[in-house]
């Protein structure tokens, strides 16, 4: 049976379900997930980093991987820059930009790097010493600026601030360096901009962590302001913890900022998404699609703003095609959560039906949406199978060639 038949049955199952099937082809077309361009560099962990054959080692390495990515996908228009990882020699983020959008890409979510440099030992923002707080808050401004430059409307923070040891500093002290730090980041942001305030339960500060949870970025967001959200990377939860929740609760209350896509298996965030928990991650997009189309203000609004970005730098599987992979799975993922047939779950809920209401969600994830995501990537001109089309296309090869193998790692070049 061919892809265009499958599809047919496909539909007209679905609108029997009254499911619109125009309007999620249309909706499909627009999703868009953010690359990072430290994802295209070397990197492992902290007991080997396996060099792989190919990997980028400047940004324009990065940007012309990640428009690869996008070329094969459709729906990964925007890099992530990290800084100072990725910045130009000369200095001239213009013309890194227009390098980016002569490759059909253009420049996210700016990433300050304040946790490579020596001086953040005892922490960047948390620093006892005020002079390397005022070094940290420096580089996080100079990022400000960077944002004008390269057009980014998310300045995403995440700090690797804390302690290792019982008594080593003032809690209570620490969480008012941050809150300075942060406010003063915040008068600065460009207009039109958010800052995404990112947590992480702990790691590589292990006694305590400065921004360990939802609750702490939610409280400072809520502190500093509208242009001030959270960012939930899934990779920073202990292993029980229900994402999607948080998720909801954030986006009801307008404060659910963005994303950064990965596996949380990992206890860091550099496995691919949606690999050993497909279901969590249709989960957490259902909640994302209810609220875009059940919720009330401001969930709508916040649901339709999320930022989606990958941040995911792999070890052992190559570069590029996990990458591609990764857009593949959160398409997928989003792709069954507009299935649902809202009214029929909100009516078993209603009902106390509570197996009918479960399986209305697990019958939605088992549908096979491949002839759903073969016809929508065909209407935008994109392979049908990227994966199969990245392999054919001769870039590895290409790029492997091109560029050897490089002696870096992590996100430096
Ligand atoms: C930290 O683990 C993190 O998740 C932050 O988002 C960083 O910016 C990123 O990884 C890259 O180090
Ligand atoms: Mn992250």
């Amino acid at each position: 049976m061919s892809i265009k038949t499958k599809y047919e049955i496909l539909a007209a199952e679905l609108e029997q379900q009254g499911i619109d099937i125009e309007a999620v082809r249309t909706t499909l077309k627009s999703q868009k997930i953010e690359t990072p361009s430290w994802g295209y560099a070397n990197s492992g962990t902290r007991f080997k980093a396996f060099p792989w054959p190919g990997a980028a080692v400047t940004t324009h390495e990065k940007l012309d991987d990640a428009a690869m990515v996008h070329k094969m996908t459709g729906i990964a228009p925007s890099v992530a820059l990290h800084i100072p990882w990725d910045k130009p020699e000369d200095g001239d983020y213009t013309a890194m930009r227009e390098y980016a959008e002569g490759q059909g890409i253009i420049l996210g979510a700016i990433n300050p790097n304040v946790f490579q440099d020596d001086v953040y030992r005892l922490g960047a923002l948390g620093n006892p010493d005020p002079a390397i707080q005022e070094m940290a808050l420096d580089h996080i401004l100079e990022c400000c600026e960077i944002m004008t430059k390269t057009h980014s409307d998310i300045l995403s923070l995440w700090f690797a601030d804390g302690t290792n040891y019982a008594g080593q500093d003032s809690l209570r002290l620490r969480k008012h360096r941050f809150e300075q730090g942060l406010r003063a980041t915040y008068a600065h942001l460009p207009a039109h901009s958010r800052m995404l305030i990112e947590y992480k339960l702990f790691e590589p500060a292990f006694y305590s962590t400065d921004l360990p949870d939802w609750g702490t970025s939610y409280a400072f967001s809520l502190k500093l302001g509208d242009q001030a959200q959270v960012l939930v990377d899934l990779g920073h939860h202990a292993q029980g913890v229900n994402i999607e929740q948080i998720v909801t609760f954030l986006i009801d209350e307008g404060k659910l900022g963005g994303f950064h896509f990965n596996n949380r298996k990992y206890a860091d965030d550099d496995l691919i998404v949606g690999t050993v928990n497909p279901f969590e991650l249709f989960l957490i997009y259902n909640e994302i699609v209810d609220a875009m189309q059940c919720g009330e203000e401001p969930a709508q609004t916040t649901a339709q703003n999320i930022a989606y970005m990958i941040d995911q730098s792999h070890a052992i599987e190559g570069k590029l095609a996990p990458m591609i992979v990764s857009v593949l799975n959160c398409q997928e993922a989003y792709a069954k959560a507009l299935l649902v047939p809202r009214k029929k779950l909100a009516t078993a809920r209603a009902e106390g039906d509570v197996m009918g209401a479960h399986l209305i969600l697990a019958e939605t994830f088992r549908i096979d949406v491949r002839p759903l995501l073969a016809v929508i990537r065909e209407e935008m001109g994109v392979p049908v199978d990227p994966i199969a089309a990245y392999w054919a296309s001769g870039y590895e090869e290409k790029i492997r060639n091109k560029r050897g193998i490089a002696a870096t790692s992590g996100g430096y070049q």
